[in-house]
């Protein structure tokens, strides 16, 4: 549950690459970009401009299916079908575990208090070129509690640094935190906030992958550690928090009409700024506790198939399970394009049983929770084809998919006011809806043993000759069909 061994492991496996001197303003943004489009190690940033050394910043921790399956435990090479399964799997069969109190940990090594507080001590980057502001929070867990039920939530929602104690915090309708926030409001009171602004990132996991109302997101953290997540009770808010964080602030929302200011713009993961520039609450802090030397997590939004998140494999591994509940059959893979946002492009590999399972599959595919929200294109492939690979796929859409007869389109489906293409006229009256494609890449059931054959090499010639030739190649290229 420490970031510092974990990075320490990372750096063994050459998966950190360490970057001195770069700036803050702008910098370490477009660094993570670059490096991410290469599918790049984490990048851990130290004498940041304008800081001491030792304040560091790391980003793109798990940004790629690499770095999510050692963090996860599987092993680093594993097929991204395969991870996307075990995901799956794991995050549906966890019983959480809960958290333990503790009296102390590293993240109390230093404190500000009050009028001490001064957030611009710490490198937050500013992102992307025309973002309103630095960043603070992308990689963050926002803690509040219920004050019905008592139970405690941890979501990952943006936030921005105004000022030296006080932050924007953006959440979407619908998210946890923000019907928490407006019960405390509803009673003509500050919502109590503490704030994690780096750590490891298992803990970290459970904060952006949607659980159900109620379960405590720590719960959920020591399940996937194995162990309960040591927690210390936050001074001024009575919050938990775990020990071991980079860096925490403490404080509380007012309700809007006593403060207010103008949120975002902010690059968003689709690759637009969708959400433009808004009045939103704020938080003002009151407490912070840091390690020596943190070090502020970043999972900057990118352009897609750029990412700091590895939303795409959560996307496609909750699509999966949503059609296996549906109990539909042979479904053989799933995966949701980086190119598409990890949300637009949806595909969808199975091993065809009878006529009209294809458009069953891409028709559930539309219906569950995380399917049907803010999706655009169902791609349906035979098991032949590894939805993974997008070069792979356009070849089925190529040559399975007969544009009159295979496409499908349903309109006015769910979506959000993030969808860049809803008309601006559309939007001003609230109708986020868009409409879906369902592309069956499949070859026809009816006539499928008549389909002409695929003439690549099978997987026997393909490693006889690799055997015999194998000093030709470097690397060597993939062997299965
Ligand atoms: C990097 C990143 C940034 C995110 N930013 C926001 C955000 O600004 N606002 C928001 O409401 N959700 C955001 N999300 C999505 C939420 O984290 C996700 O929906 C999560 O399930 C919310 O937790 P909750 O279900 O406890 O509300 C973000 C997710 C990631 C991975
Ligand atoms: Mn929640």
């Amino acid at each position: 549950m420490d970031l510092r061994p974990y990075l320490t492991r990372l750096e063994s496996l050459n998966e950190v690459q360490r970057v001195e001197g770069a700036d803050w303003d702008l910098e370490i943004g477009a660094l993570s970009e670059l490096s991410n489009e290469r599918n790049g190690p984490a990048l851990l940033f130290d004498k940041i401009k304008d800081y001491p050394p030792g304040y560091r910043v790391v980003s793109n921790l798990i940004a790629t299916p690499r770095r999510l399956a050692i963090t996860l435990g599987y092993p680093p090479d594993i097929p991204n079908v395969e991870l996307v399964r075990g995901i799956k799997d794991k995050f549906n069969n966890l019983e959480p575990m809960p958290p333990t109190m503790v009296s102390g940990g590293p993240v109390l090594e230093n404190a500000m208090r009050d009028d001490e507080v001064d957030l611009l001590k710490f490198p937050t980057p500013k992102w992307h070129e025309h973002d309103g502001g630095r960043y603070i929070g992308t990689a963050d867990m926002v803690i509040m509690r219920d004050p019905k039920d008592n139970w405690v939530n941890a979501g990952t929602y943006r936030i921005q640094l105004h000022d030296k104690d006080t932050l924007a915090l953006y959440i979407s309708p619908g998210h946890h935190g923000r019907i928490i926030r407006e019960m405390y409001w509803a009673q003509g009171k500050s919502c109590p906030v503490a704030m994690v602004f780096g750590g490891h990132p298992l803990p970290w996991m459970p904060c952006f992958v949607t659980f159900p109302w109620g379960t405590g997101e720590f719960g959920v953290a020591g399940a996937l550690l194995g162990e309960p997540l040591q927690l210390v009770r936050g001074e001024y808010t009575g919050l938990p928090f775990p020990a071991h964080a980079e860096i925490v602030v403490e404080g509380e929302a007012p309700p809007p009409h006593i403060e207010s200011r103008k949120e975002g713009p902010f690059g968003e993961g689709n690759g637009y700024y969708g959400s433009a520039e808004r009045i939103e609450p704020v938080v003002k802090v009151k407490r912070v506790f840091f390690r020596n030397d943190p070090v502020l997590c970043g999972a900057p939004p990118m352009r897609p198939p750029a990412s700091g998140t590895p939303t795409f494999v959560l996307r496609a591994s909750n699509l999966w399970y949503e059609l296996e509940k549906l109990g539909i059959p042979g479904i053989k893979g799933v995966w949701a394009t980086r190119s598409g946002g990890s949300r637009f492009i949806n595909v969808i590999a199975i091993e065809q049983k009878y006529a009209g399972h294809a458009m069953q599959v891409g028709m559930a595919a539309m219906c569950g929770a995380e399917g049907a929200y803010h999706g655009r294109f169902i791609i349906v492939v035979d098991d032949d084809v590894d939805p993974s690979n997008d070069e792979d796929v356009l070849w089925a859409l190529a040559t399975r998919c007969d544009p009159a007869t295979s496409i499908q389109i349903v309109r006015q489906c769910w979506s959000t006011p993030l969808d860049p293409t809803i008309p601006p006229e559309k939007k001003a009256r609230g109708e986020f809806t868009n409409s879906r494609a369902i592309m069956l890449a499949v070859r026809p059931f009816h006539w499928r043993n008549e389909f002409p054959r695929v003439n690549r090499a099978s997987n026997e010639l393909r490693e006889k000759t690799l055997r015999k030739w194998k000093h030709l190649f470097n690397p060597s290229p993939p062997l299965k069909n």
